[in-house]
């Protein structure tokens, strides 16, 4: 069961991807037809305003609905979980059976965390995954959900952000969790977490160079390297150093910069 995100990554190509915050069919709709190259689409229910259920299954449903078959950008789900294990259970489960190709767990900063997202996203004997959704199989393009239950494990990929003094200091450990697929750096959280200002747009440099360490802590594990990204220039230079999964831009930051550099055009600024 491939989709194109694990393909990229497969293919060692930099997966570029796009960050939904806003819910609606349409809406992600709207974002996955804006360019064939995008690799896959975030869908934000930490800070977006996407609920869980059903908000995710109709993001998803949007995103899938322009090219079939895992052929468009794969729909990833950020769920709200900031690493306590007991609460993130349900919220994986339920972003899972609405069809997600991977979840994006926030906050994680221990290797014990990372091991109880990792049981959460993988049926047994990889985990504790529960199985019972009437609809998961057909959003993967399936005839069975005996065919999702066996082969899905080695598909659905799982990323846990690296955004927590914590995190930092036991990123090690966190990239050898085996079934953690992804590190991925919110460059926000982990600037506020170590005492530095937000990015603005790019980190400081002592945040920069643990930025660093993490891409190389990740490869050293053989896992790949996540980042988010604000602009297509800061994309591109992560692509050059090495980042494997890299966010371009959100629906609301390029619709705002959209409007209004279309509306200062016609103000003749
Ligand atoms: C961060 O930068 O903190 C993120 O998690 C990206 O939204």
């Amino acid at each position: 069961a491939s989709h194109s995100l694990l393909q990229a990554l497969k293919a060692n190509k930099p997966a570029f991807g796009a960050w939904l915050t806003l819910p609606g069919l349409f809406h992600a709709r709207t974002v996955a037809q804006a360019s064939p190259h995008l690799s896959w689409i975030a869908i934000d229910c930490e800070h977006g305003l996407i609920s869980l259920v059903p908000g995710a299954a109709e993001s998803i449903a949007g995103i899938q609905g322009v090219r079939p078959n895992g052929a468009g950008p794969s729909p990833i789900v950020r769920v709200s979980a900031t690493g306590i294990a007991v609460s993130s259970s349900w919220q994986i489960k339920n972003a899972l059976d609405a069809g997600a190709r991977g979840i994006i767990a926030p906050m994680i900063s221990t290797a014990a965390q990372a091991k109880q997202i990792v049981a959460d996203s993988r049926f047994p004997p990889a985990g504790r995954r529960g199985f019972g959704s009437p609809f998961t199989h057909g959003l993967w393009g399936m005839e069975t959900s005996a065919e999702y239950l066996d082969t899905v494990n080695d598909s659905v990929l799982v990323m846990v952000q690296i955004e927590t003094k914590e995190g930092v200091e036991n990123v090690r450990e966190i990239a050898q969790v085996d079934g953690v697929d992804v590190l991925f750096i919110g460059p926000y959280d982990l600037s506020i977490s170590l005492g530095y200002p937000k990015p603005s747009p790019d980190p400081h440099p002592d945040v920069e160079s643990i930025i660093q360490k993490i891409l190389q802590a990740s490869h050293a594990s053989g896992k790949k390297c996540a980042i988010f990204c604000t602009s297509g220039t800061q994309a591109a230079i992560r692509a050059k150093e090495g980042f494997d999964i890299i966010n371009v831009t959100s629906d609301t930051g390029s619709m705002s910069e959209g409007i209004s550099s279309q509306l200062s055009i016609a103000l003749g600024n």
